[in-house]
């Protein structure tokens, strides 16, 4: 039997208390696994992730990273929620990678033991209609969608497994926010600058139908440079689009700043002040947001 305090930890990663969280944790393996339940999908389920989903796609030629493109056709996920057995067959041709159905938010232990096993928990339930422009927990189609394609190339999938063993370090070094933001940051809200200028290829805007065009169109945000120090120092905040955005000049830059051992930075950053994204820092390299006609 798990001990409660990490239920508790799992609801305070997702910022929300117990008794509010969405998934069912009442049949969770000890892993925070769960039976997907395919089946159990309604039509409108269907219909709602295919609305989801043709939105964002009409987006992704002119906001998103072309290998996230790339990777979301290799999935071949449109016409119905995918069902994680079928995807994970192909994801573990591709990379290794296989997904795993869990009832939401788990806590960071196994969450971080499922990546460095090349295992991607993929919550199994769809938001409802109302919450088509914003929901605060990640359903299957943040996760899904979001996550997923970029599973399928190899640089970023060696960069996720890599996360998850720098996880256990940093629970055992106290570190665990310096590498939440490194995958907030990172993972969920990553920009890439490519041939054809800025590009997104996080999770948590190509997600969101809004997010999406913000990130590179809006004035407002800042746009910098990826330095792993700055990174983990940036406070982040999880209601609203965010202020900063880093940008990689390519997903090597990602897993080679964070390959290796972490403690020496973990410590490093822990003693220095946090940083808040609403301003820019002396040394920051500074992207201008992409001007559309
Ligand atoms: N659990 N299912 C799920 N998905 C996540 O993205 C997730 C999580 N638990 C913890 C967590 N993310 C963050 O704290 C990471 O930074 C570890
Ligand atoms: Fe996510």
């Amino acid at each position: 039997m798990r001990d409660d305090t990490d239920f508790t930890r799992a609801v305070a990663a997702s910022g929300k208390t117990a008794s509010r969280l969405r998934g069912d944790y009442r049949q969770v393996a000890d892993d925070y696994s769960i039976d997907q339940g395919w089946e159990h999908y309604s039509t409108a389920d269907h219909a709602l992730w295919r609305a989801l989903y043709d939105r964002q796609a009409a987006l992704l030629a002119d906001y998103a990273a072309p290998e996230f493109t790339a990777g979301l056709a290799r999935l071949d996920a449109r016409d119905a929620i995918p069902d994680f057995r079928r995807t994970s067959d192909l994801l573990d041709r591709a990379t290794g990678w296989r997904l795993l159905a869990v009832p939401g938010m788990i806590p960071e232990r196994e969450f971080f033991d499922h990546l460095a096993n090349r295992r991607f928990p993929v919550t199994n339930w769809l938001r409802q209609p109302a919450e088509m422009d914003y929901l605060v927990e990640p359903d299957v189609f943040h996760d899904f969608f979001g996550h997923v394609p970029l599973l399928t190339h190899p640089v970023f999938a060696d960069y996720m497994q890599a996360y998850g063993q720098q996880g256990a370090l940093a629970i055992a070094a106290g570190a665990l926010e310096p590498l939440a933001r490194l995958y907030w940051y990172m993972v969920e809200f990553g920009l890439i600058n490519t041939s054809h200028g800025l590009r997104a290829y996080g999770a948590g805007m190509l997600s969101s139908h809004g997010e999406t065009r913000y990130c590179l169109d809006s004035p407002q945000p800042h746009r910098v440079g990826f330095n792993l120090e700055r990174v983990m120092r940036t406070r982040y905040r999880i209601d609203d689009y965010q202020q900063t955005y880093f940008v990689l000049d390519s997903y090597d830059q990602l897993f080679d700043a964070t390959a290796g051992d972490l403690t020496a930075l973990f410590a490093k950053v822990q003693a220095l002040p946090v940083l808040d994204p609403a301003q820019t820092q002396p040394d920051d390299r500074l992207f201008a947001p992409v001007r559309r006609q």
